[in-house]
């Protein structure tokens, strides 16, 4: 469906396309044995004490009628973009997963210490082997967009539709609260969780409950179910998607150890979406199984009927959300640049308002230093960074020029003279892994004092010495205001030694409240400019121009 030039098809369609899961067999066989736990407990009290009885649903309110039900216009509606919104939230998380194809509980996300691994290969120890290789293909079929390393268009879907997703959920939470309708879903008795186990072991025992009519009224168990999907899965997505944000959980790191860390939110993040797809799976089952028609109507058309109309009509319904998933596809391939701007006009100016303001603050301590540090990025291949390299790049002169005062060419010694700071922060790669260093060297800030700007520059540009995914030279920009923060370093240093050719000797930026893209290793010269549309494709960034990453990564 898609056709790639041979560099584009090294990356996203490469010859290794196997599809490997392997979870951890302590936790695979600590939740298969809470399933079964509660499966067991139904069947020693349906063998000893027989079904336990059901009162009359619903049980809550027994003059149902006079209560509230049916399904009005905006229940129907939410529930159809809900549906609509969160497919594509999973299918694009699907793609930004892939891109880092292993979960984990710690964050220094050491190889080997996942309890999830989506990909068939081990860590290689004799060889780098850096985040990008580690990218796993997945279908179209199932991702949006899919194919492999396709990270950048699956954040315009995810991030786009995330909008969507909350802007659904608090319309449908504020309407549930402003009439009757939440006595529906949220149980007011405690007796519901009696009532609730008594369902289960119907249903865990294959004796189907009487069928309240959902029109009026849910069982027990149901209730639940729509309460947690409501209240609890959906809260927990959106707070623990805001855990992984690199500019808050660099300003308040207590955040992300709320979810136990920022790797554990990942995770838990990740769980919430397996619990909204198992619940798809059983709800879908039992709107079959226990009156398809009926239900349909409900749903579909806010009657208590039972003709055809609501199944007809409801089939529409999910071949239109099969369609935008084509169509996402299409558009992915067709106008990637279209996409990215797209998000840029929905998130840009909220992000200046928001995340952008908050202004890392360093948090942790030695201890905390991860033992692994995960590389990215292609090693300089450049004659004159090795012969730099080979004498400790004692012959490196860093250009600072552009729309300055005072252009200078600085020796590491002079740059180390200007200025010193230490930092120990959590770095956030787009593609999902962490690290926490030590990174030491000279404040931005100090530098822009010695070089004086002008007014009218409102961008640094960052240029390697390396080579980005596609060729031609690794850049990126930042705004002036940001790399005038506090924690902003020309790093030389990492973890209290001289910073390792691997991870970009002689510099690296350090900018703490964005993703790791932002970040140019192996530094060769930093200019000064107006904008950041005057340079390559006008992105602000290799990785802008050639992967449809966003400007200003916040999260
Ligand atoms: N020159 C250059 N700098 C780069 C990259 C690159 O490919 N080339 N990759 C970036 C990305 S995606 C990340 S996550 C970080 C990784 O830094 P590390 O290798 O120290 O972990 O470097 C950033 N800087
Ligand atoms: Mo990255």
């Amino acid at each position: 469906m898609v056709t790639f030039d041979p560099a584009h098809k090294a990356v996203h369609d490469p010859g290794d396309r196997r599809f490997r899961v392997w979870i951890r067999p302590s936790i695979l066989v600590g939740s298969g044995a809470v399933i079964f736990s509660f499966v067991a407990a139904a069947w020693i009290q349906f063998v000893f004490f027989g079904l336990p009885r059901i009162p009359p649903v619903p049980q809550v309110y027994p003059n149902n009628f006079v209560g509230p039900h049916g399904f009005p216009l905006w229940v129907r509606w939410s529930h159809f973009f809900n549906f609509f919104f969160v497919m594509l939230l999973i299918r694009s998380g699907l793609s930004i997963l892939f891109d880092h194809p292993r979960l984990y509980f710690n964050d220094d996300c050491t190889p080997g210490t996942e309890w999830l691994r989506a990909t068939p290969i081990k860590v290689p120890r004799d060889r780098i082997w850096t985040a990008k290789d580690d990218a796993r293909y997945l279908t179209p079929v199932v991702g949006t967009p899919g194919y492999r390393h396709t990270i950048g268009v699956a954040r315009v879907w995810h991030f786009i539709n995330v909008h969507g997703f909350i802007i659904t959920g608090v319309f449908f939470i504020s309407m549930l609260f402003s009439t009757e309708q939440w006595k529906r879903i949220v149980p007011t008795s405690p007796l519901v969780v009696t009532q609730a186990w008594n369902t289960w072991v119907h249903y865990a025992t294959f004796h189907m409950p009487a069928e309240p009519n959902g029109f009026y009224g849910y069982n027990a168990l149901q209730q639940i179910a729509y309460f947690a999907v409501i209240f609890v899965f959906g809260p927990l997505a959106i707070l623990t998607g805001i855990a992984m944000s690199p500019a808050v959980v660099n300003r308040f790191p207590w955040y992300a150890k709320l979810f136990g860390g920022r790797q554990s939110a990942r995770s838990i993040h990740f769980l919430t979406m397996l619990s909204f797809l198992a619940f798809l799976v059983v709800h879908v089952t039992l709107v079959v199984m226990t009156g398809f028609a009926r239900n349909m109507n409900h749903i579909v058309l806010g009657t208590d009927t039972q003709g055809h109309l609501g199944i007809w009509l409801g089939f529409c319904g999910i071949a239109v959300v099969v369609l935008s998933w084509v169509a996402a596809h299409w558009l992915s391939w067709r106008y990637p640049r279209r996409l990215q701007h797209a998000l840029k006009v929905v998130t840009y100016p909220m992000q200046l308002l928001t995340l952008n303001r908050l202004v890392p603050q360093q948090k942790y301590s030695e201890k905390d230093i991860s033992p692994y540090f995960w590389p990215n990025g292609k090693m300089p291949i450049r004659e004159d960074w090795k012969r730099m390299a080979e004498n400790g790049f004692r012959d490196f002169r860093l250009k600072v020029d552009g729309l300055v005062e005072h252009p200078v060419e600085l020796s590491l010694a002079e740059l180390e003279e200007l200025g010193a700071a230490e930092h120990i922060t959590m770095h956030h790669c787009i593609q999902g892994w962490s690290g926490i260093a030590k990174w030491g060297g000279l404040p931005m800030k100090s530098l822009i004092k010695l070089v004086r700007p002008r007014p009218e520059a409102h961008t640094v540009a960052f240029y390697s010495f390396g080579e980005a995914l596609y060729g031609g030279p690794y850049y990126d920009t930042q705004s002036l205001e940001n790399v005038l923060k506090d924690q902003c370093l020309l790093a030389s240093q990492m973890n209290g030694k001289r910073l390792e050719q691997l991870y970009g000797a002689p510099l690296r930026l350090r900018v703490e409240n964005q993703l790791g893209y932002k970040m140019v290793k192996w530094i060769e010269r930093i200019e000064f400019v107006e904008s950041e549309k005057l340079l390559g494709k006008g992105e602000g960034g290799k990785n802008e121009d050639d992967e449809y990453f966003d400007l200003l990564p916040n999260i």
